[in-house]
């Protein structure tokens, strides 16, 4: 199958803002309902504004488009940072923004497939979004297309044995065209993530399954960046994975240095405050 490319990922408005402007959504949703996982989203952003405008080929206006590059979000309680790139990038509008996690909104608080143009999963069952991508990648494959299948996955989901096997298929399968990128933000629902199972060297572990693998701050866009296209372009004959490095609550600093965990509460009176942190973060 041959596809013609459709980049919409090039534009002036530089990846930082991109980041911002992600992070101030995700605040904004997070107002709306008073909750929400805020540290995750703060956290990935940058990864996310990566990812949707440096690296994903896809069509805002047509989010179901063959050709696409497919983004799995096998972390469904990260989906209010979902939406917000979402929205940034034009296939959500922005006016449906303050439906967050309301009966009949198209962005419930978990992320499900059919509620949402481009969520592509429903992926809130932790451990299960690789073994999706790896199914994709390789029924993409036997279509010769060139469409990449990225899965973002969390720290906690590296401690189910599902996502072992998915490692396993994804090189028995020789799929070149799956890039796996994991948020470590060394937090899971019971603390660290480094202190619930002995995880060792995370990235000699990936290599030695016969991963192309890299390691780098997620919260350094150069970085990130320059990690999404050496995976692309490398000449690896089978699947790559990035593991960044990420700080929850990135770039609100009084809710990154306060006591971290899985869901960091936020008071009525402090969504303003974090917004105003961020506003003078604002990058030009
Ligand atoms: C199979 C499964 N087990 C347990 C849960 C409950 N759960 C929801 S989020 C979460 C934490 C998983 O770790 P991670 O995604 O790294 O957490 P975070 O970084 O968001 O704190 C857990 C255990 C789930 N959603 N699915
Ligand atoms: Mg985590």
């Amino acid at each position: 199958m041959t596809v013609e490319s459709r980049s919409f990922a090039a534009s002036n408005t530089s990846l930082a803002l991109r980041a911002w402007n992600i992070r101030r959504k995700a605040l904004l949703m997070g107002e709306v309902q008073g909750q929400g996982y805020i540290g995750q989203a703060l956290g990935v952003a940058d990864v996310l504004a990566a990812s949707y405008f440096h690296a994903l080929n896809y069509d805002p206006k047509d989010p179901e488009w063959e050709g696409r590059d497919r983004f799995l979000l096998s972390i469904g309680h990260y989906a209010i940072a979902l939406y917000a790139v979402l929205m940034e990038a034009g296939i959500l509008p922005e006016d449906e923004l303050e439906t967050y996690g309301m009966d009949d909104s198209r962005m419930p608080m978990s992320g499900m497939a059919s509620y949402t143009p481009g969520m592509e999963i429903t992926g809130g069952s932790l451990g299960h979004g690789l073994g999706i991508a790896v199914g994709m990648a390789l029924g993409l494959k036997r279509k010769n297309s060139p469409a990449f299948v990225y899965n973002l996955m969390s720290d906690g989901e590296l401690g189910e044995g599902s996502t072992w096997e998915a490692v396993m298929s994804g090189v028995q399968h020789k799929l070149d065209n799956l890039i796996c990128l994991v948020d470590f933000n060394d937090q899971q629902a019971d603390g660290k993530s480094t202190a619930a199972l002995a995880q060792g060297d995370e990235l000699a572990k990936w290599q030695a399954f016969g991963w192309h693998a890299q390691r780098v701050d997620g919260n350094d866009l150069d970085a990130v960046v320059a990690a999404f296209d050496t995976a692309r372009a490398s000449s690896h004959p089978g699947p790559r994975v990035i593991i960044f490095d990420t700080t929850m609550c990135k770039g609100v600093d009084f809710l990154e240095t306060r006591e971290i965990t899985h869901f960091v509460r936020v008071e009525a009176d402090e969504w303003a405050k974090a917004l105003a942190v961020l506003e003078e973060g604002k990058p030009q």
